[in-house]
């Protein structure tokens, strides 16, 4: 475990759709000591168990677009008091708008664990849609076939791009380039987060 990275981080991973924020999620949690919560996970989870949430959610993921933002937010509620995250976590996948930062602000202020920082993935659309083309190919994610991974990067542009902007004005957000070999990508967020550039 890195000493300037370990346990109570609270981080947001930001990036368009492909751009590896489950991946780099994944391999940086146990440095971090804390749990990966990825909104995409769970409404996969939701949709597989035949839940309402998941019956609700899955023509819309489907097509690429975002699911609602109260059920966005009471899950994410519900995931946030369970005792694993109690003392930090790698957020991926949230918030995906506006409307979801400013929620997410007003959530951790009331929970008391405010974010440490955010680290956007910066990678071209071409590459993300060659990505999602493997994954549709190896795990036929219906919303990863290539018209829809080019809807999806539209919502992204519209909806999730100024997120990055509500958390530079706040001082917390670090770019990082999200093209390479996985552990360059994961050794820059490292960087990113000890303060050095990335
Ligand atoms: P997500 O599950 O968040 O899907 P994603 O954006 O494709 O994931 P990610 O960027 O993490 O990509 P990954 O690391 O897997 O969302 C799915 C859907 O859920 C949304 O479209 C929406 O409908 C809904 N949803 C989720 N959150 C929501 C919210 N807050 N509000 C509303 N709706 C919401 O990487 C992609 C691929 O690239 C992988 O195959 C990986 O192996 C590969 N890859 C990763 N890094 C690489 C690298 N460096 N080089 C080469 N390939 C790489």
């Amino acid at each position: 475990m890195l000493p300037a990275m370990r346990s109570h981080m609270r981080l947001v991973l930001l990036g368009a759709p492909g751009s590896g924020k489950g991946t780099q999620a994944a391999r940086l949690k146990s440095d971090l000591g804390v749990p990966h919560i990825s909104t995409g996970d769970m409404l996969r989870a939701a949709v597989a168990a035949g839940t309402p949430t998941g019956l609700k959610a899955k023509a819309v993921m489907d097509a690429g677009q975002l699911v609602s933002d109260d059920i966005l937010l009471a899950m994410l509620e519900e995931r946030l008091a369970q005792p694993d995250a109690t003392t930090g976590f790698i957020l991926d996948g949230y918030p995906r708008n506006l409307a979801q930062a400013d929620a997410l602000d007003h959530l951790l202020t009331r929970i008391g664990q405010p974010l440490d920082a955010v680290i956007k993935l910066e990678v071209p659309n071409e590459a993300i849609i060659g990505r999602c083309e493997i994954r549709f190919k190896a795990e036929g994610r219906a919303d990863d076939n290539p018209d829809t991974v080019r809807k999806r990067l539209a919502i992204y542009a519209e909806q999730t791009a100024p997120v990055a902007d509500f958390y530079a004005r706040r001082g917390k957000l670090q770019v990082v380039d999200g093209v390479g070999e996985l552990a360059d990508v994961t050794a820059r967020v490292r960087r990113a987060l000890e303060g050095e550039s990335a």
